[in-house]
């Protein structure tokens, strides 16, 4: 196990605390006083829990096609399963992993509809046994960190396909799970649930679109949504939805939790692109957790190559 330096624990403490504290205070602001969430804030720096081990099963029959690999240093899976964003469980990155210990993922099904020919509920352990293949991808959160993650998944193209979108179908609608015996309530987590998100047709359709239901070999933990959430890399994090239960084709665009929750922040594309401001702050670096200094954000993430077909004639700072 890795054992932090508490002068390591501290710096990135502070920083993500604060971005953290920043991107939710458009909400809070007028119903808490800012000295309660910075109070919090201090506390949790001075009290970082530590970090413990996730065991879930080990997936079978990885296939690692060469296309999706990276040669950057993957971040261990003591960072990836204990800094995540999941509200509805905490908006404290470092106890979403023990709030989320023990929420219950099985029975689990992915009900698929909308405007498609074949519209079907898949029960996750059919999901299980689509081909399940390796896919190391950057991950870049709108907040300004970002991690090299190895996740387990596959294309949301074959799932997609299975059930034949209509001609009509332009876009994808997806509904993460909202059991308020599980999970904290809307005003608690301070944006509408049940947390949903969208892409167009021809994103979802993207090879490097995946629904992923593990990383480093095993199943997905809780707090990474388990048992299958998206991945889009290219986006801002938090268009990839965690815990999936409804996948639903339309016609126009579908509404998208943090679009809802701040409009004026957070568009339908959310493509990465340090072009582009946030209102509130530059997106033109991030910061790697583990990493000292802060490095350049690349656009669409690194991608461009296989995505920028798709906004072509698009005004990117216009469509955000
Ligand atoms: N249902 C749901 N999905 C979610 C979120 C959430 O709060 N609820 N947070 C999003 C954000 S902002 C990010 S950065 C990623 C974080 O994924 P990770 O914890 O696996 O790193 O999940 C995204 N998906
Ligand atoms: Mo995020």
């Amino acid at each position: 196990m890795v054992i932090k330096k508490p002068n390591e624990i501290k710096s990135s403490e502070i920083t993500d605390e604060q971005t953290y504290l920043s991107r939710r205070n458009f909400i809070r602001a007028g119903l808490l006083a800012g000295t309660t969430l910075a109070t919090t804030g201090v506390y949790r720096f001075l009290n970082p829990p530590p970090p413990k081990p996730f065991i879930t099963a080990e997936i079978q029959d990885v296939t690692k096609p060469t296309d999706f690999q990276t040669t950057e240093k993957l971040n261990t899976f003591e960072e990836i399963t204990n800094y995540n964003n999941y509200y509805e469980f905490s908006t404290s990155k470092t106890a979403v992993a023990r709030q989320a210990e023990n929420f219950i993922t099985r029975p689990w099904t992915i009900e698929v509809g909308g405007l498609v020919r074949k519209p079907k509920t898949f029960d996750i352990e059919e999901l299980l046994k689509f081909g399940q293949e390796e896919r190391i991808y950057r991950f870049r959160c709108v907040e300004g960190w970002s991690m090299v993650i190895p996740w387990i998944g596959f294309s949301l193209k074959t799932l997609l396909d299975k059930v034949e979108p209509l001609g009509t179908a332009k876009y994808v609608a997806f509904e993460t799970l909202y059991d308020s015996k599980q999970m904290q309530s809307s005003f608690s987590a301070g944006i509408d649930l049940p947390y949903v998100e969208g892409l167009r047709l021809d994103e979802a359709l993207h090879p490097l679109t995946i629904l992923a239901t593990g990383l480093y070999g095993k199943q997905m933990p809780n707090q990474n949504g388990a048992p299958i959430r998206l991945i889009v890399p290219w986006k801002y994090g938090f268009k990839s939805i965690k815990s999936i239960v409804k996948i639903n084709l339309t016609s126009s665009e579908p509404p998208t939790t943090w679009n809802i929750a701040a409009p004026s922040e957070y568009g339908f594309y959310s493509n990465v692109n340090p072009n582009v401001r946030h209102p509130r702050w530059s997106q033109a670096t991030e910061k790697r957790i583990g990493e000292y200094t802060r490095r350049e954000t690349l656009l669409f993430n690194g991608y461009a190559d296989e995505v920028g077909k798709l906004y072509e004639g698009m005004d990117l700072k216009r469509f955000l």
